[in-house]
């Protein structure tokens, strides 16, 4: 199976080419470097210094008994994307290639529109490439639990049946995000559901929450071959901020009451739940929502288990709540459902004290390159400005 995926010098789609490279698939890595010029601008690079992607992917092929080709180009440009479908005519795509930071989206409104241009013109231009150019791909998006926001209700997997008045139908689960990012995910999601029921397209989007880790399962003993691990306020993400926090004896940055709930999955699953919704695919003219975490936590849980696990490793950890930064219920219910994946065989990886310490020992080997100011730079929801 030829597989496309875009993005492929993130955070996931790194490990992501190396796992389906590893499984026998055909791999084509695309990326115009995006994500690496917006951290370069605002100097929020990862922990380690990333190779670039055709480096990466050079050292893979060399290394491995697979292939991993490498297209650089943007897929807001309409005609890089229709000119790599029709030349090369993938079965499945995974589709990355969106500017993932809330806090980013968040800084100003520059910010607000390269996220939304650059997340919806590059999801528009996919659906027009894949009915052009090869209808029957499919396309599998990466969306967000955080579509969902925090409602007083379960959270289904996608969709929802209603009755009113007798009469009964089934539509998206209502969406109501907590910034701007979150909300152009909402509406990469509408774009796709729009072209299933009007060109017949075939997707799945996985909804996903929070992602920790440092090894993919690949070739592990590589560290050349890591994916870029962020620590900053703007592109890391919650679990691998603090453990990096814990080493370089920065207080963990609980924002608010640390009540927030939200579903986490270990960079392996990711891959696992990427895999098995390929192996999967939706018909023609279906859409297909699966909730890809694994299991949920509160902000205080996170902070109190990476405490703990670094203080079997002798590292003091101090937890100091700050104010929330950010606009977003602190205290609110939060059941949803996510057993899908896991009847299509995902094997759970989940975060306990053995994962936390061996994550922490990691970026102990790195300590001398922590740089403490990129922890909190105070991005307010509310003060966003131009
Ligand atoms: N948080 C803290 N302290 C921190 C950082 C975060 O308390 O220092 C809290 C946040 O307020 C939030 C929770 O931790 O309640 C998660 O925040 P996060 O920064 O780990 O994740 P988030 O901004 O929601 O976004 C990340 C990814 C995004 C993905 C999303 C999944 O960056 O691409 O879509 O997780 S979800 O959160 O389920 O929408």
């Amino acid at each position: 199976m030829k597989v496309l995926i875009l993005g492929a010098d993130g955070y996931l789609g790194w490990p992501s080419c190396m796992h389906f490279a590893a499984r026998g698939y055909d791999v084509t890595a695309v990326d115009n470097y995006y994500k690496r010029s917006v951290t370069d601008g605002i100097g929020a690079q990862p922990l380690l210094s990333v190779p670039l992607l055709q480096q990466r992917a050079e050292e893979y092929n060399r290394l491995s008994a697979y292939n991993i080709q490498v297209e650089i180009g943007d897929i807001c440009d309409a005609e890089f994307l229709n000119g790599l479908f029709k030349r090369l005519q993938p079965d499945v795509v995974v589709h990355y290639a969106e500017q993932p930071s809330a806090p980013y989206s968040m800084m100003d409104q520059d910010k607000a529109v390269d996220t939304l241009k650059n997340n919806l013109v590059g999801t528009l231009n996919l659906a027009y490439a894949v009915h052009q150019y090869a209808p029957d791909c499919h396309i599998i998006k990466l969306g967000t639990m955080g579509e969902y926001g925090t409602p007083n209700i379960d959270i289904t997997e996608g969709w929802i049946d209603i009755e009113k008045n007798g009469r009964s139908d089934r539509f998206l689960f209502p969406r109501q995000a907590s910034s701007l990012y979150h909300t152009t995910k909402i509406q990469d999601t509408d774009l796709l559901w729009f072209y299933v029921r009007t060109w017949g397209l075939r997707v799945t989007d996985l909804m996903q929450g929070p992602v920790y880790g440092i090894h993919s399962g690949e070739l592990d003993e590589q560290e050349s071959l890591y994916s870029g691990f962020h620590y900053d306020e703007l592109f890391g993400t919650i679990v691998n901020r603090f453990v990096v926090q814990a080493v370089c004896g920065y207080p963990l940055t609980v924002y608010g009451s640390g009540k927030q709930v939200r579903g986490y999955l270990n960079l392996k699953d990711t891959l696992a739940c990427v895999r098995l919704a390929t192996e999967n695919p939706a018909p023609a003219g279906e859409m297909r929502i699966y909730n890809q975490i694994s299991e949920t936590f509160s902000v205080n849980q996170l902070a109190d288990m990476i405490q703990q696990a670094a203080a079997e490793m002798d590292i003091p950890v101090e937890i100091k709540p700050v104010a929330n930064p950010r606009v977003e219920s602190e205290e609110h219910y939060y059941n949803p459902s996510y057993s899908a994946l896991q009847d299509m065989g995902l094997e759970v990886h989940h975060l306990n004290t053995e994962v936390l310490q061996g994550m922490l020992g990691f970026v102990q080997r790195h300590k001398d390159k922590i740089d403490p100011q990129k922890i909190l730079r105070g991005i307010s929801w509310k003060t966003s400005n131009r």
